[in-house]
């Protein structure tokens, strides 16, 4: 009874913003919106915090592509030994979960307690250099809606992530993808991606930016060899703007892939009801202590009144 009143619960959501959706892209409506999107970004550009050399060149490049390459380590940040010591320890006992657990299911999610008890993880995606990237990259004040810690299952039913989309919250988004194990070709399930100037283009052909497309439909859209696949070694780190590009997580063949996500977007999402934090607000609160002013506006951002 339970199950079937929770199937219910989730069909009712998706027909509600379904229908909030259509409303929304009613010409008129998205005119003003878009309008006012503008006019914030531009207000907005004399605050926006300054960038070291290798952040700004970060923005350039993901202003220019949607995504680019880094690593933990390029990345220097204070906290990543903590981090990386913290997210081994989520993947260790992440690995042991029976994965009969999730039946149906392309992959298991570090739940909010276990991200609780490494608060180091979560807290990695707070750290004033991503969100001064985030800021600057979304040109807006930045939400941060947390981490998501995937172990993505071999052989996998390729469903909801697994298959081609664009994400929808917002104008621009901004993913920071930490990989914790090699992703050395296609086999180990990378990231995939369809080019900037080519997701336009199928976006157009598809005469939508929404909803899922499986891989038949992609490819007499566009050719499978431009489509591009985020491969590296273990703690590679990817940067994406997972609105503006079509991407998919590649079902891996062999072996699990584990992958953390960290969510940003604008405080001014277009589509806020699409929008959810990883953590509930009671284990958000717990593991605010400490935060300065920034970090605790990107964290509790729909309380925030500017
Ligand atoms: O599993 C993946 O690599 C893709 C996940 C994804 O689509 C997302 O985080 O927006
Ligand atoms: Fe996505």
């Amino acid at each position: 009874m339970d199950m079937y009143k929770k199937t219910l619960a989730k069909e009712f959501k998706r027909a509600k913003n379904f229908g909030r959706r259509h409303i929304e892209d009613i010409f008129i409506f998205r005119n003003v919106a878009d309008n006012l999107h503008q006019k914030r970004i531009l207000e907005h550009t004399k605050n926006l915090p300054p960038l070291c050399d290798e952040g700004s060149a970060l923005v350039e490049k993901l202003r220019q592509d949607g995504v680019v390459i880094t690593s933990c380590k390029n990345l220097t940040i204070n906290s990543t030994p903590l981090f990386l010591e913290s997210a081994y320890k989520i993947k260790e006992k992440l690995s042991r979960e029976p994965s009969e657990n999730v039946p149906n299911e392309p992959f298991l999610l570090a739940s909010p307690s276990l991200v609780s008890n490494h608060p180091e993880t979560f807290l990695w995606g707070l750290n004033e250099k991503l969100l001064n990237i985030a800021e600057n990259y979304l040109g807006l004040p930045v939400a941060y809606h947390g981490m998501y810690f995937h172990r993505d299952l071999p052989n996998a039913k390729p469903v909801k992530s697994k298959l081609w989309h664009r994400d929808m919250e917002d104008y621009r988004s901004l993913k920071i993808i930490v990989y914790l194990n090699d992703i050395c070709d296609e086999s180990c399930g990378p990231l995939q991606f369809i080019p900037k100037n080519l997701s336009e283009k199928v976006s157009k052909k598809l005469g939508r930016n929404y909803g899922y497309t499986e891989d038949s439909l992609m490819q007499s859209l566009i050719p499978s060899h431009t489509w591009k696949s985020c491969l590296g070694p273990e703690q590679t780190v990817f940067l994406m703007d997972t609105v503006q590009l079509f991407h998919r997580g590649k079902v891996p063949l062999v072996t699990d892939r584990f992958a953390i996500f960290f969510d940003y977007t604008s405080r001014y999402p277009k589509r806020p009801y699409y929008c959810k934090s990883s953590l509930p607000k009671e284990k958000m609160i717990s593991l605010a202590q400490g935060l300065s002013d920034q970090q605790i506006k990107a964290l509790f951002w729909r309380d925030v009144v500017d």
